[in-house]
């Protein structure tokens, strides 16, 4: 029998402060910005999962090759007992690691950690079958703020994948990766998951597919912010913009207001102008260099062990020790 614990570390209303805190803060701000974490309801989280499926976005399949041709040598160096993952999603990547900790004969326990406890549930009930006997401890937190919690004991692999830190602003990620090393021992493993610099356009149509289903993940921001504030967007005013930075190398997603137009949102006392062509940035994707990836990772007191990419050179995966 699975044994399934979920310790949740969300007050009552966390979610909600937050999003109240950030759409006022950024509705406001001059260029107008959202955190990309609003994205994720039920309906954004499906809709991402068909993302990962599109023909143009390359990055899941990249990193899955990658953790296919070598999760094996990952449970070999980290001799870990414990997979935590930050942001769990889907598990069809982490499955690929704990079937090889579990051939490596030393997997104990899988530590999902995500905000939402639906998602981690669905998660710890999806791996039942294949692990059998499996101790899964969801923990319901949001890794930007309670990484302390993470539970002790055994050598830990700390998997962060899906180049989810390039939704980061750089002094984030140094935050993140340096309160991450803090809650780690000595042996403990870090698995991150960057997608690289490539050319634009493949980037850009990663983000911008033919189908138009990211269009539709990122106006789905709006809906979010009609149901949980009372807002009265209208998503089919604002047109889906995918553009590269060459400058800072990241992806922006933004919508771009069709008209001059006015939007309440009562739940916030907020009424928001938007001008015709003004756009509000919905997202950052940064793209990384392997010699920014290991600086990074050196700044925040990892020590890089393994590197590997995708054949195609698209995608970089490291293996990091405190
Ligand atoms: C889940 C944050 C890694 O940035 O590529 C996909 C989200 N946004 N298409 C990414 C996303 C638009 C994705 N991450």
């Amino acid at each position: 029998m699975t044994t399934l614990t979920i310790e949740n570390h969300l007050a009552a209303g966390h979610l909600e402060t937050a999003l109240r805190a950030d759409v006022l803060n950024g509705l406001t701000a001059t260029p107008k910005r959202l955190k990309p974490a609003w994205f994720y309801d039920a309906r954004g989280s499906e809709l991402f999962e068909e993302i990962t499926r599109l023909p143009e976005y390359y990055p899941t399949r990249a990193e899955r090759e990658i953790l296919t041709d070598h999760a094996g040598e990952i449970a070999a160096l980290t001799g870990a007992q414990t997979l935590v993952e930050l942001g769990s999603g889907s598990s069809d990547k982490t499955r690929l690691l704990l079937a090889a900790m579990r051939s490596a004969g030393t997997l104990r326990r899988y530590v999902p950690v995500d905000v939402s406890e639906s998602a981690l549930v669905g998660a710890a009930h999806a791996l039942r079958a294949d692990h059998p006997g499996l101790a899964v401890h969801a923990v319901v937190a949001d890794f930007g703020v309670h990484l302390g919690v993470l539970p002790r004991g055994g050598r830990r692999l700390v998997a962060f994948l899906g180049s989810t830190i390039g939704n980061l602003v750089p002094e984030e990620r140094a935050a993140f990766l340096h309160d991450l090393y803090g809650t780690l021992s000595p042996g403990d493993a870090l698995l991150l998951g960057t997608d690289l610099v490539k050319d634009p356009a493949v980037l850009v149509a990663a983000y911008d597919d033919a189908a138009g289903v990211t269009a539709r993940f990122n106006a789905n921001v709006l809906s979010v912010l009609n149901r949980e504030l009372g807002a009265d967007f209208d998503p089919a005013a604002f047109a889906h913009h995918a553009l590269w930075d060459p400058e800072r190398e990241w992806i922006e997603m933004r919508l771009r207001s069709l008209r001059q137009q006015s939007v309440k949102l009562p739940e916030v006392d907020l009424v928001v102008g938007f001008s015709e062509g003004e756009e509000l940035r919905t997202e950052i994707s940064a793209k990384f260099r392997p010699e920014g990836v290991r600086a990074e990772l050196a700044a925040g007191g990892f020590d890089q062990q393994r590197w590997w990419t995708d054949r195609a050179g698209r995608f970089g995966l490291s293996l990091s020790f405190r």
